[in-house]
């Protein structure tokens, strides 16, 4: 464990306290009102669903009040504030969160109790809010509530999808996709702001036009006009002193538009547009890290990029009017990954064409208010837009960047490479070639003042493998910082167990600073902590077991080591990988009922994105894996694989509470940070993983010997590439892994249908093996059979699970903001009176 920091009780002092009190008898009352005055119902007929938004609505009260006082304390201060683009947030569940951080959720509780009902059964009634993929749209959200934690003026933009990521259902073992619903009936966590819709072009042609002193000017005429309308959803920091906001736009037709065409009698045609306009935040893309090359994406990415920055810009006239020589120093815009990176030409749009700004002033005010967060170096995953394409959608836009792009070129790339045209083609915005391309990851790189990798080794990977050159251009543009969690959610609401007794051995601040946990390490050997800490994970087990009957029907014995893997299914986290030890694990059982192992139940939780035609087989293999072991009386229970369905936040936070092993086992290189293996060490889990991301920190702060460590570090990844790998080799030199691959081909898990799972044995051998699972499975199997054995010492085991809790202090999302904060926003608190 490493052995540094201020000692934790010296800074032990009570929470802030929220700056109003809401007692139960009060909140009763108010969720009565509400119930009668608000949804017009009675308590004797009020249905779950009134219940919760009456409770919600008593809890807005004080949200509402404390969002007007923030936003008169920013307006009065009138402070740089920073402006989160991303294209994805993943909330989660808002309620108990919002109670929870107002510090009013006993008091609702025991409100709702007095009342009859009981706060878990209403709480359950919110849909999650799931407008994100995985890490980055998580992330996003981790981000917000800490930066209201902290009293920093902060704005995340993002789009109000109707429907958000897919809902997960298994048809005969298969991924089947159904619509997201979250807001069928409306939701009472945001607010429509119609004073502030904005009007979006899109389409046409530009004319090249001279002012009256003869300036040439562009003017565009664009085909189509679209509107924005901004929905607020009050972002609660913990202790409730500043309310921040989300503001999400929904795409509608421009009354203009639609007027026009059904007045000329098209009303068909006018439908036909609400239609087109409204497709624009229908439904959030599925695809997490895979390519989405469609026309919709970039008018969605040039929509809530357009719709913010018009948003930004009327927020600073109204205080500095037509000058813009502060505007870089009020704004700063990150870009959450690539994108919103069409923010960059669309701000330059505005400041030369309609602000009549010279272009070099516009750059200079562009180049000091974006930065850019990198999140992957999964080529797949870094946006390119066919040229054909932006010149259609966004045709002014596209001269814009051809612009930056020969500026660029002449003005930097050759003074520093002169007459170095492979470095001018390889940094280039635009990419030559059949179809030519607009990179989008270059365009942020350019326009950006900070580039910034989520976890040390992935952000020196951006400089030393994806960015070289650009590195070498920019000194100092290219940064770190590492992820965080904000442990409100991850571990106070999540975990109550857990949180109380924390809270009893070092105080109420702990979930502002979590680096306060590592005083509980003092007692990592004291028996009776250990029993307490032990009997709280073995409770939290007890109910995910509940949870697991109730979602799959498979009972499992609470006793056994909970092994759980939870994150998009892609090829490069290797759920194949640990699909491959199940199969290892349960032949090794067949072989010899008596085979020394710890019971062990197997968990995941994933969605593979709709067109990921290997990713939904691995669900298919493990879902019939799962019915053949889980049904097998002759390995007497010792082995339980479960595949929950319709994997989200509210499901994490059931799971991670009761996990034991944390599985982390993404090919070193592959996965820029994770965020999973945070939550899940803090709840406990002994993480199972490679050298990659965030890992990496997670045992340096943890200690070595309380994670377990497998497999290649990047640089024998790099070098086992640069040698050519051959997945044969492991194939013919391991019979166990020959044995489980060659399953894959009989018919034994799909009876009478020999050949179903067969697609994961051939990617794997003829395929290539492109994140190398084979390479490194004897390792993995090594390290899980020292999890097993270390599982089985009882005391050794409870005190590494304490030490994991005691020493992620650094990943509290409320760091990661700090070190934003101070190396790339610049932004002073703003604290609210
Ligand atoms: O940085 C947040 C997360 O982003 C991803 O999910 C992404 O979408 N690129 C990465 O895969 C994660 O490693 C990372 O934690």
């Amino acid at each position: 464990m490493a052995t540094k920091k201020t000692t934790a009780s010296a800074k032990k002092k009570a929470a802030p306290a929220a700056s109003f009190s809401l007692n139960t008898t009060d909140f009763k009352e108010s969720i009565l009102k509400h119930l009668h005055s608000t949804l017009g119902t009675d308590e004797n007929k009020a249905s779950n669903r009134a219940w919760a938004e009456a409770t919600a609505a008593a809890a807005n009260d004080f949200v509402y009040e404390r969002l007007r006082q923030t936003q008169k304390a920013h307006f009065e201060a009138d402070t740089r504030a920073v402006h989160y683009l991303s294209a994805e947030f993943l909330m989660g569940r808002l309620l108990s969160n919002n109670l929870h951080n107002l510090g009013v959720f006993d008091a609702a509780a025991d409100a709702l109790k007095d009342l009859g009902q009981d706060i878990s059964v209403i709480l359950d009634e919110e849909p999650d809010m799931a407008l994100g993929n995985g890490g980055l749209g998580r992330l996003a959200a981790c981000f917000i509530d800490s930066l209201a934690t902290l009293n920093y003026p902060a704005i995340g933009y993002g789009i109000h999808y109707e429907h958000g990521l897919f809902r997960q259902e298994f048809r005969d073992n298969r991924q089947i996709e159904r619509p997201d619903e979250w807001r069928e009936y409306g939701s009472p966590f945001e607010i429509c702001r119609p004073e502030s819709v904005q009007q979006v072009p899109l389409f046409g042609y530009v004319e090249t036009v001279f002012d009256e002193t003869g300036n040439m000017k562009k003017k565009w005429h664009p085909g189509r006009v679209i509107k924005g309308i901004p929905w607020d959803v009050p972002i609660v920091g913990y202790g409730a002193e500043t309310v921040n906001i989300l503001r999400l736009w929904e795409s509608r037709a421009s009354d203009f538009f639609n007027w026009d065409v059904f007045n000329a009698g098209g009303y068909i045609d006018s439908q036909a547009e609400n239609a087109e306009a409204e497709a624009v935040s229908k439904v959030l893309y599925p695809n997490d890290e895979t390519e989405a090359g469609k026309q919709l994406r970039l008018i969605q990415q040039y929509f809530f990029c357009a719709c913010s920055l018009k948003d930004i810009i009327r927020r600073y006239s109204r205080a500095h009017g037509n000058d813009w020589s502060k505007f870089s120093t009020q704004n700063v815009m990150q870009l959450n990954d690539t994108h919103p990176a069409v923010a960059i030409p669309e701000l330059m749009r505005l400041l030369v064409d309609e602000h009549d700004l010279n272009w070099d002033d516009a750059w200079t005010i562009c180049r000091e208010s974006f930065a850019y967060t990198n999140h992957t170096l999964l080529p797949e995953a870094l946006e390119k837009w066919d040229v054909s394409l932006f010149e259609r959608v966004l045709p002014r836009h596209l001269e814009i960047i051809y612009e930056i792009n020969r500026r660029f070129l002449e003005d930097e790339v050759e003074v520093k490479w002169p007459g170095n045209d492979e470095i001018k083609a390889k940094l280039s915005i635009i990419e030559e070639g059949d179809s030519r391309k607009v990179r989008m990851g270059h365009l942020s790189v350019v326009g950006s003042f900070k580039v910034n990798g989520v976890a040390q080794i992935h952000s020196e990977l951006v400089k030393k493998d994806l960015f070289p050159e650009y590195d070498a251009l920019f000194p100092g543009k290219f940064t770190n910082v590492t992820n965080g969690i904000t442990p409100r959610r991850w571990l106070k609401a999540c975990n109550p167990r857990l949180s109380a007794l924390l809270t009893e051995k070092v105080g109420e601040n702990w979930p502002r600073d979590l680096e306060l946990l590592r005083d509980i390490a003092k007692y990592a050997d004291d028996p009776a902590f250990q029993k307490e800490y032990m009997d709280i994970k073995l409770a939290n087990k007890v109910d995910m077991a509940a949870t697991i009957l109730e979602l799959t029907g498979v009972e499992v014995d609470p006793t056994a080591i909970f092994d759980i893997q939870i994150k998009r299914l892609h090829e490069y986290k290797r759920q194949q990988m640990n699909l491959l030890h199940i199969l290892a694990l349960y032949r090794r059982l067949l072989e010899n009922p008596d085979y020394d192992m710890n019971p062990r139940v197997v968990i995941f939780g994933s969605k593979a994105a709709p067109g990921y035609k290997l990713a939904k087989d691995i669900i298919y293999a493990l879902n019939c894996i799962a019915e053949k072991v889980n049904s097998d009386a002759r390995i007497k229970g010792k082995l339980k694989v479960v595949f929950l369905p319709n994997y989200r936040v509210t499901i994490a936070e059931k799971l991670i509470p009761a996990a034991d092993l944390s599985q982390q086992i993404s090919l070193a290189g592959y996965e820029a940070s994770g965020t999973g293996n945070m939550k899940l060490a803090l709840n406990g889990a002994l993480t199972v993983g490679t050298l990659d991301g965030a890992n990496i920190e997670i045992a340096e702060e943890a200690g070595e010997e309380n994670v377990c460590i497998f497999g290649m570090n990047v640089d024998e990844v790099q070098a086992l590439q640069a040698q050519g790998y051959n997945p044969w080799d492991y194939y013919y030199s391991n019979p166990e892994l020959k044995a489980v691959l060659d399953w894959l081909d009989t018919d034994y898990f799909t009876p009478g249908k020999p050949g179903e799972l067969s697609s994961i044995k051939r990617s794997l051998l003829d395929g290539g093996d492109p994140y190398m699972a084979l390479a490194d499975f004897q390792s993995y199997s090594d390290a899980q059979k020292d999890a097993d054995s270390r599982y089985s010492d009882k005391a050794g085991w409870a005190r590494a699970m304490i030490i994991n809790t005691a020493t992620m202090g650094k990943f509290n999302s409320d760091r990661s903001m700090e070190d934003y904060v101070r190396d790339i926003w610049k932004l002073t608190k703003c604290p609210v009176k």
